[in-house]
């Protein structure tokens, strides 16, 4: 894939996803958006792959946003339509069996902001800077940023933030709880394989059954404990769950087969 818009290279279990387009401070086009759907569906329930790390090229900027050359022609149904596919891609990142780390190094802004918060962790450079600007541009975010903003750092800041378009820089993101490390610019990926690397050691069924039980939280037509003692039932039972409880008394690490 060495024409892509998004870099693919995999590390052991793995996935680093890099947006490629420097030139426009790796602003989301449609292509994109394209390449995130057929990764993300190829490996949707593939219990080999043990997470995936976004982050964008270069030192200056994760994401500056949604392309605004390509979104200032379209009409009313057209940007809903646009809006919604871009929503539910972003659903298949948070949805993903395995976990999804955003490697925030440089500008998280208005679409590029919005995909992080899709991510399930963050972690950002100390240049990092966050932003939901759409209001300059006489928008309202389009791929969930109204709504996860809100979800992650409360709704008196996330007001703040959408109104006023400011941005915040990487240490206040991390006093608010919107990205939960900060690094030293260039470590944010290995920050977010460090991360990976000790949820792979956790039973994988287990760490699915989590994403789901957190999206749960938000989810109006889910009831999050019901769904938890039903999904503590279903973990229970698993082989891997055994595994888990057997490797304790033998005093060994547990090797989970996602059984
Ligand atoms: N789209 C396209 N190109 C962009 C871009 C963007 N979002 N951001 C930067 N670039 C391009 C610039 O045009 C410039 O290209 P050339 O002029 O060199 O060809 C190049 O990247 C370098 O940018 P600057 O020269 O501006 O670099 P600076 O360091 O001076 O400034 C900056 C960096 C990040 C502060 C500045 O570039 C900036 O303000 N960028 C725009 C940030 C922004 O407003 N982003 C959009 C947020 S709104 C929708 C769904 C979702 C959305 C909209 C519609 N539908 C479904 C219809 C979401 C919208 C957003 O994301």
């Amino acid at each position: 894939m060495s024409d892509s818009l998004v870099k693919i290279e995999q590390k052991d279990h793995f996935y680093i996803l890099t947006i490629n387009r420097p030139h426009a401070l790796n602003a989301l086009n449609q292509e994109v958006f394209n390449e995130f759907e057929e990764f993300f569906t190829k490996y949707s329930g593939d219990y080999s792959i043990k997470g995936v790390v976004i982050t964008g090229e270069g030192q200056k900027s994760f994401v500056a946003g949604a392309d605004i050359k390509e979104f200032s022609s379209l009409d009313a149904q057209g940007g809903s339509l646009l809006s919604k596919r871009g929503q539910d891609i972003l659903f298949m990142i948070e949805r993903f069996h395995a976990p999804v780390v955003a490697a925030v190094n440089g500008f998280a802004l208005g679409g590029g902001c919005e995909l992080a918060m899709a991510c399930h962790i963050r972690v950002a450079g100390t240049h990092a800077k966050f932003g939901q600007p759409e209001v300059n541009l006489g928008l309202v975010p389009g791929y969930g940023g109204s709504q996860r903003l809100i979800q992650l750092i409360g709704k008196g800041k996330a007001t703040e933030m959408l109104l006023t378009a400011d941005m915040i820089h990487a240490d206040e993101a991390l006093r608010l709880g919107l990205v939960t490390h900060v690094v030293e610019s260039g470590m944010e990926v290995d920050k977010a394989l460090e991360i990976l690397g000790k949820i792979a050691t956790k039973g994988p069924l287990a760490i699915h059954q989590c994403i789901q039980l957190i999206n749960a939280y938000f989810d109006k037509t889910t009831d999050g404990f019901v769904k938890e003692y039903t999904d503590f039932g279903l973990t229970i039972g698993s082989e891997d769950s055994k595994e888990g409880a057997t490797a304790f008394v033998e005093k060994r690490k547990p090797i989970f087969q996602a059984k």
